[in-house]
């Protein structure tokens, strides 16, 4: 019995020794998986995920609004969304080839032996799965929805959002357990050791190529609403300036199923709810009201955005024909469209009360193309694309 025991102890060890083998003695120490590799991709990563987290966050803030005065969504300065979603999208990018380049400075590390050294090591070390799992699942379902690939069956919304919440806080916990790592390793080679001179591809030059592949992958894509850059958009699924009217279709009407109804004779906005004149009126009513234009960009939560002119009637002169106060009223706007989860929106009271939402009835001096809302549709700034309620038939005062 105690023969096997010894027999299976020393198993043991060889087989951790094999662990090691594949990687050769030295390896995990070499000029590309040096500490202070690890730390810069590090820190450069963490920059990029606390900028996704903040401005995703905003993002879910601007889409599900929690109802508490102080977090509601302002409508005014008109381009913030379109900035911080840029960004979120933007750095979700740059991330991909930054986590490659980590996983592959810190991948010898990983499979070291023996696996746990002590509890904290141990703790240390787990947190590593929901943190290295959950951002891979983020970063990919991020980009299978800006490429409209859905290749799941759960709710992308909700996953992304409660994966971030697990990522930041490995995130935060792997952090507060390598800052004394990174701090050393930050200061003990500065200047101290340099570079050993061979053939391979040294420290610097790979810092130099993640760099180049960080802004190679983000000039490829934020053409999408950096307008300058549009020629350059070739990994964006949207050009900011193809599309009828010269802006981008979300939804068509075809595919919403509202063609007949949005071109039927019958059509008529009606406005109801807390008002003492209900409304009901045709287009040519709506058009015979005072017009108002408002230059205002859609942003979509893809991250693509593209700007227009838009002519049409304001939501608080409607409101105030309806015999309403504008300066107190919220309002839900519903489409023609019947299924849909963007088939209806809410507007805050700053929406109602701003000059600039209307509901559209001309994009650039034409009429609405049926694809961007034709009879009108909602239109107000700092506002998400999906929050732009398109092929409106009613606003509900509240
Ligand atoms: N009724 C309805 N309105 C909608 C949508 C929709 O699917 N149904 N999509 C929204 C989304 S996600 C965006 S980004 C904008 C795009 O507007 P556009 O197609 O005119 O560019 O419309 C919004 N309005
Ligand atoms: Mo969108």
């Amino acid at each position: 019995m105690r023969r096997q025991v010894v027999r299976l102890s020393r198993a043991l060890r060889l087989a951790g020794r094999a662990r090691v083998r594949p990687f050769r003695p030295g390896a995990g120490s070499g000029p590309l998986h040096s500490e202070r590799l690890a730390a810069l991709l590090g820190i450069a990563l963490g920059v990029s995920f606390a900028t996704c987290f903040a401005t995703g966050l905003f993002s879910h803030l601007a889409q599900h609004p929690l109802h508490l005065g102080f977090l509601s969504m302002p409508a005014r300065p008109s381009w913030i969304y379109r900035v911080t979603q840029g960004l979120h999208v933007a750095t979700g990018i740059a991330s991909i080839p930054l986590l490659l380049a980590k996983l592959s400075v810190v991948f010898p590390r990983l499979f070291t032996w023996p696996p746990f050294r002590s509890a904290a090591h141990a703790i240390e070390r787990l947190s590593l799965v929901p943190l290295v799992a959950g951002s891979i699942f983020l970063l990919y379902t991020g980009l299978s929805n800006l490429a409209h690939w859905y290749a799941w069956q759960f709710s992308f919304t909700v996953a992304h959002f409660w994966t971030a919440w697990i990522v930041i806080g490995a995130l935060v916990a792997h952090i507060g357990a390598k800052l004394t790592i990174t701090r050393r390793a930050l200061r003990a080679e500065r200047g101290a050791r340099p570079e050993p001179a061979g053939p391979a591809l040294g420290r610097r030059g790979f810092l130099a190529a993640v760099a180049a592949s960080v802004a190679a992958v983000t000039l490829v894509t934020v053409g999408q609403t950096v307008r300058p850059l549009r020629g350059l958009a070739l990994l964006a699924p949207r050009r900011p300036d193809i599309g009828p009217q010269g802006l981008p279709v979300n939804k068509s009407a075809a595919g919403a199923r509202v063609v007949a109804a949005a071109q039927a004779p019958d059509y008529r906005l009606t406005v109801g709810g807390r008002v003492s004149r209900p409304l009901s009126l045709t287009r040519e009513e709506l058009l015979a009201l005072p017009q108002h234009s408002a230059d205002l960009p859609i942003v979509c939560v893809e991250g693509w955005s593209a700007g227009g002119r838009w002519t049409g009637v304001r939501v608080r002169d409607l409101i105030a024909l309806a015999g309403a106060d504008p300066d107190r009223a919220t309002a839900e706007v519903r489409s023609l469209q019947q299924r849909s989860a963007y088939r209806t929106s809410q507007l805050n009271e700053q929406h109602v009360r701003d000059g600039d939402t209307l509901l559209a009835l001309r994009l650039n001096g034409e009429p609405l193309h049926v694809d961007h809302g034709y009879p009108c549709r909602l239109i107000a700034p700092n506002r998400p694309g999906v929050q732009l309620t398109k092929w409106v038939t009613h606003l509900e005062v509240q």
